[in-house]
This record gives C-alpha cells, structure tokens and sequence, in this order.
C-alpha cells in the first residue's frame, strides 16, 4: 500500500456518462508518460491535446498539468479531462497503463498526499469528510478541518500540557527543602489543565455528533406517540402510528436538516414487559439503539412512566411528555410538554436539539471521528492518573502520564505510522480520490 514509487492512474470523477471526466495520473513519469502518448512537449500548465485512444481513434481532452511539489500528491500530477464516456476513460487508462503505470488503489492518491507532507493525517480524513458531508454544519467542520483548524485546537491543548510537563520535569531532579512550594505549583498547574481538557473534551464530543449525524433515539411506553413525534418533526409519514400497544418492531431510522445540522431519528418500540416474543425482539433492538444515540428523547404521558425506562445519564437527555391537547400537563424540569398530533411546542422541541449544536461557534466546527475520540479517550485516562497524591509521591509518573497524553494528542494529525493503521483509514476513500 505504502510503495508511492509507480506512477498510478485512476479516474477520479464518478463513473458513468457525463459532461466531462477526469483521470488523474500521478507521480514521477507522469509527465513522460503522456509525453509519450501523445507526442506533446507539455510546455503549458492547460493544454488541448489529441489523445490516440486506438490505432484509428483519437479524443481531444484538455490536460492540467502540476508539477512537484504544487500539486495535491505532491507529485507531477497531470489531470486529462474527457468527455464523460465511460468507454472513453477506459481507453485512455489503459494507454497509461500499457505506458508504465499502475492503477492506483482506493485513496492512494490522498496517501500519497499525506507521506509527501502535503497534507496531515487529520486533513487527510477532513478530505474524505467533505465528500461525505450532507449538511452545511458538516461542510463547514470537514472544511475547517482541512484548513488545519483540528491541528490547531490540539496544538493549543497540548501547549498547556507542556507547560505542565515542563514544570514537572524540571522538579524532578530538584533537590531542594523548598520543594513543597513547587509541588503547590505542579497541583495547581495540573488542576487548571484538567479543567481545561475537560471543555477540550465537550467540545470534541460535540464536533464528532455534528461530522457523523447527529443520532437521536426516540424511547418511551408503547402508545406514548414516539411515531407520531417522529413523522410530525420529518414532515411525513415514515412510520406507522396506530392506537394497539406496541405497533413499532423494528427500529426505524429517517432524517432531515434542523437548522442546517442533519439529525437522523430512531424510532423503536416501546419499552414494556411483555410476553410477545417478536415484540421483546424489538424491545432489545430499541436498547441496543439507546446505546448509540447522541441525544434521546424520553417520550411518556405521564412524568411517572420515566422511571420505568433504561435511562443513561452520561447522554444529552431530553424528556418530553405528549398529548398536551388531551389534558393540561406541566413540563417536567428542563424538558418540554408537547402534542405530537396538534404540533404544539414542536417548535421549542426541535430548537432545543438543534441549540446544543448550535451554540457551537460555527467558523471553529471540527471534523472530529472516532479515531480521534479513541485518542482523546486514552489520554483523558493517562490525566486521570494524575492525583493529588501522585504529585506529592512520584513525580517521574506524573511527568510520564504527562508525556503520555501528549503523544497520544499529537497522534491525531501526525501518527506513529503504521502502515496497518493508514491502510485502513485510506482504504475508506474511493478510488481517484
Ligand atoms: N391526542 C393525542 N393522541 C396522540 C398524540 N400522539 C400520538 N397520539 C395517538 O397515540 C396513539 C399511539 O401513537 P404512536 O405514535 O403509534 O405511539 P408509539 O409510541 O409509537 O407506540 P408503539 O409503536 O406501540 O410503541 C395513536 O392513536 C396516536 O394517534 C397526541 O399528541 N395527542
Ligand atoms: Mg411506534
């Protein structure tokens, strides 16, 4: 995977029919190669060619020509526009490859990238976010995230760890009566540095549900109106709503922009004891999708029926009592009393999924996944090690709990390569990309 010497060919437009295609060609004969081919000195950066596709057939394409390293591989890269035929694209990528190049595999061209310094590995992901995207909240994180804006908010972290460390690694061979003075000081320093990971951490949790979607699971009774809330927010019918106790089986999943944020809603069964096997079924899968949502909407008629439903309280939980148009009813503390028929205070509802996001300053969303959460999991770890004790005990640890998280931040953009671990995450992009 990790070769980068052959000149490798792909197309990277989509496949099929169209208005114009592009192959790319990249790497250290590139340009030879279509010298070759088409007999032109290649003087201009664009240029309209003939390329001989057979014996008797030629197409007029239009080269880009980049030379290294003002290119995106970092290579002579050279982009050949066609019209968009596919037979086209097949005849002139196996005129390359009968020249000396080699198909390049998914995401090659994007490694490529990465092990000539032209992109970090953070930005290498954003690249693959912002094909992704489909929202302008996840455009706008995956874009800031490619403009080095995640490197920067680790660097800043990691410029607060290492005045820590720093300090830490000086004492360590202090000989000195007036150390507890110091050690006062590491406690201190410490002391302000988890807090401020801690925020670090928030906000990265939060960026992570904006790049992904974020996952609301909607959980209550049976006939608590979980797929009357569900249809009244997407605007139709998407699941069924009927008065027998226990119509939602299977998870549905369905999603729409709320204030240019993509929230994609689970509606599952409705929590109960029961001896319906196929219903029990659809009980277990409606935990199963409690565990991964970012945000869940307890959705009962009575405040009491709460207490009865498996509740995670690390989650951002929202609880919501329905059928307002049938009795007057008191919204329970921080959650909201609604009408998923009437769409009453549907409004106030969806406002409050989208604030939590929202209040996120949009020109600093992040492109964060889940490699990056790992990390931050690990090092959160490493800092958690750090007591009060610790410090008056053994600073040698603290110093090398200290280090530890550091690595472990600075692996997000510049990792300790494995070519295992870069196979995966390159093997994700399509092939041209
Ligand atoms: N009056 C009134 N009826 C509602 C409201 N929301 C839902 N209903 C009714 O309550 C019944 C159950 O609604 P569903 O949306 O199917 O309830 P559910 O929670 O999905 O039920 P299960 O799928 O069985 O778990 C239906 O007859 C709905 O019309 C509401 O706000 N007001
Ligand atoms: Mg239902």
């Amino acid at each position: 995977m990790l070769s980068g010497k052959d000149t490798i060919v792909a197309c990277s437009s989509p496949p099929g029919r169209g208005a114009i295609s592009t192959i790319r060609l990249s790497g250290n004969n590139a340009l030879s190669i279509i010298q070759k081919i088409t007999k032109n000195k290649l003087k201009k950066q664009i240029s309209v060619v003939k390329f001989p596709l057979d014996a008797d057939l030629i197409e007029k394409c239009v080269l880009t020509i980049f030379r290294s390293p003002n290119s995106y591989t970092g290579e002579d890269l050279v982009e050949i526009s066609t019209h968009g035929n596919p037979y086209i694209v097949e005849k002139v990528i196996n005129k390359c490859l009968k020249s000396g190049a080699k198909i390049a595999k998914p995401g090659e061209f994007t490694l490529r990238a990465f092990l000539n310094n032209k992109l970090s590995l953070d930005q290498s992901e954003a690249v693959i976010e912002i094909i992704n995207a489909n929202s302008k909240a996840s455009l706008r994180a995956a874009q800031n995230s490619l403009d080095g804006g995640l490197k920067a908010k680790i660097s800043k972290i990691q410029n607060r760890l290492r005045e820590a460390r720093v300090l830490v690694e000086t004492l360590i061979d202090f000989v000195d009566e007036d150390i507890n003075i110091y050690i006062e000081e590491v406690a201190l320093k410490i002391d302000e540095f988890k807090s401020f990971f801690t925020i670090f951490n928030e906000d990265m949790i939060a960026y992570s549900s904006i790049s992904s979607d974020v996952k609301v699971v909607v959980i209550g009774p049976p006939n608590s109106g979980k797929s009357t809330l569900i249809n009244a927010i997407i605007g139709k019918k998407v699941s069924i709503v009927n008065e027998k106790q226990g119509t939602t089986r299977d998870v549905v999943t369905s999603s729409c922009l709320i204030d240019g944020i993509r929230f994609v809603f689970n509606d599952t069964a409705g929590i109960r004891k029961t001896s319906d096997k196929i219903e029990e079924e659809g009980i277990k899968l409606s935990k199963k999708a409690l565990k991964k949502a970012d945000v869940v909407i307890y959705l009962a008629d009575n405040e009491s029926d709460f207490n009865k439903l498996p509740i995670i309280k690390s989650k951002k939980n929202i609880f919501v009592l329905n059928k307002i148009d049938l009795c007057k009813k008191k919204a329970p503390r921080g959650g909201f009393a609604i009408s998923a028929k009437t769409k009453k205070n549907l409004k106030l509802l969806k406002k409050a999924l989208a604030q939590n996001f929202l209040k996120l300053n949009q020109e600093e969303l992040l492109s964060v996944n889940i490699r990056h959460l790992d990390l931050i999991k690990k090092a959160r770890k490493n800092i958690a090690l750090i007591t009060p004790a610790l410090i008056s005990s053994n600073l040698e640890l603290v110093a090398e709990n200290l280090r530890n998280c550091d690595e472990l931040l600075g692996e997000i953009y510049d990792p300790i390569s494995s070519d295992d671990m870069l196979g995966k995450i390159f093997n994700k992009f399509c092939i041209g990309k």
